[in-house]
């Protein structure tokens, strides 16, 4: 019986747990890394259940082969970083709204109770279904009136990842929260079998520091930008184990960027979008993966390197919290100077950002009541000077057992410090070497 039979076979009995003890305290060693066992073989062929960092997946009832679920549209309260709340709306109390995860060929019933003040549909993003069903206001079905309850009927008839959002005032409805993402199984899956799969929803928020209602007119100036509606330091690490097969698959509401999300310590294929998957044939190896606005990227890797691995967007503005955008550049200005200028004005006036913006989370900057300070949270070495859409992929031999809060623990040797002067001496550097 191979390994994946048996976690099946070990759920269906009830012993899921024996399962994920029997297999999954391995130590790495002669027969190679740890591979604890998948906690939810659940899907057709042994695929794992999906993980929504920082998110649900929708409950869904079977009734007469049809999978009942139900989507209720509302004003809610939301949590974007410890420090920053958000009067935003979504669905069944939070954004982005619950993961639907179904399987190819799955006949679905999907109510949607509005609870806003202002009418809404659903639209089901790159899913092929009849067209009434498509939810454009207007141009397939009435509004969704405050108080109404309406009914979606269809198949999913393609496997793959998609999303769904209003297409009814989609500018403030999408720029409040309301999102979510949708994830089909293959009836038959081709290909190696994943060990963890997980869905990350990119978007981006502005909101003014002190306020709480993210502003849907904007159109450029972003300061709030989220994996799955949630700023580092408020993202979950993602828990890979070495040496498994891990999907991300990435969607993007965003309303106006395109978010190239880059990995540390891997390389990985991209092997679908919500067109499809990708041919075999045609995938190669990447490190980033840029996201566009109105679509999904799905990735495949095995990480070999264990660690705490930093993915986050590489828009350096999309990785700083609550960034100003209208501050004049201080960078090599003589703040001792102006400060001193300054303060006969304004006592206790400090020019901030002349020798960059790094050290400020740890300046304790006075900050705006419900505002994030421009830099992220604390890691192992120190503060961890980014934040927005940031988020850390922990490699562990026992994944399943290991903390996800914890840092990894390094080998002695292997972390960079400062180096040591006889060593440096006998490799011939000088510090203080001149140029030009
Ligand atoms: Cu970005």
């Amino acid at each position: 019986m191979d390994r994946r039979k048996f976690v099946q076979f070990g759920v269906a009995a009830g012993g899921a747990l024996l399962a994920n003890s029997a297999l999954g305290q391995q130590k790495p060693g002669a027969q190679g890394p740890a591979r604890p066992a998948p906690k939810r073989a659940v899907f057709p062929g042994g695929q794992v259940a999906v993980t929504t960092p920082n998110g649900v997946t929708l409950p869904l009832k079977e009734k007469d082969g049809v999978k009942i679920g139900h989507l209720v549209a509302m004003p809610i309260k939301h949590t974007f970083a410890p420090g920053l709340e958000g009067d935003c709306w979504g669905y069944n109390g939070r954004t982005p709204g619950p993961t639907i995860e179904v399987v190819e060929g799955d006949r679905v019933r999907f109510y949607v109770t509005n609870k806003l003040p202002e009418p809404t549909t659903v639209h089901w993003h790159g899913v092929i279904l009849p067209n009434g069903m498509d939810g454009v206001a207007g141009l397939n079905q009435r509004v969704i009136k405050t108080g109404e309850t309406f009914v979606y009927e269809f198949t999913f008839n393609h496997p793959g990842t998609f999303m769904y959002h209003p297409h009814f005032d989609e500018m403030t409805q999408m720029a409040l929260g309301m999102m979510g993402m949708i994830v089909v199984h293959p009836k038959r899956p081709k290909g190696p079998p994943v060990d963890r799969d997980f869905v990350l929803m990119t978007h981006e928020w502005r909101i003014e520091p002190g306020a709480r209602r993210p502003d849907p007119n904007e159109m450029t100036d972003f300061n709030v930008l989220t994996f799955n509606s949630k700023a580092f330091p408020g993202t979950d690490p993602l828990v890979v184990g070495r040496g498994e097969r891990v999907r991300i698959r990435f969607g993007n509401l965003s309303a106006m960027d395109h978010h190239p999300i880059h990995f540390h310590g891997l390389t990985f294929e991209l092997t679908g979008t919500d067109g499809g998957e990708i041919p075999a044939a045609q995938r190669h190896p990447e490190t980033t993966v840029l996201v566009p606005v109105g679509s999904t990227r799905v990735i495949e890797f095995v990480p070999n390197e264990p660690g705490d691995w930093a993915m986050h967007c590489h828009m350096t503005h999309h990785v700083m919290n609550q960034m100003g955008h209208g501050m004049p550049v201080m960078v090599g200005a003589n703040a001792q100077k102006i400060d001193a200028k300054v303060q006969g004005l304004l006592p206790g006036y400090m020019t901030m950002g002349h020798a960059g913006m790094g050290d400020m989370a740890e300046m304790g900057m006075p900050v705006p009541k419900n505002s994030i300070p421009m830099v992220g949270g604390p890691g192992p070495f120190g503060s961890i000077d980014m934040g927005g859409m940031f988020t850390i992929l922990k490699v562990r031999d026992n994944p399943d057992t290991a903390d996800p809060k914890g840092w990894y623990q390094h080998p002695k040797g292997t972390v960079a410090d400062r180096a040591d002067e006889a060593l440096m001496k006998a490799d011939g550097i000088d510090p203080d070497a001149k140029f030009g």
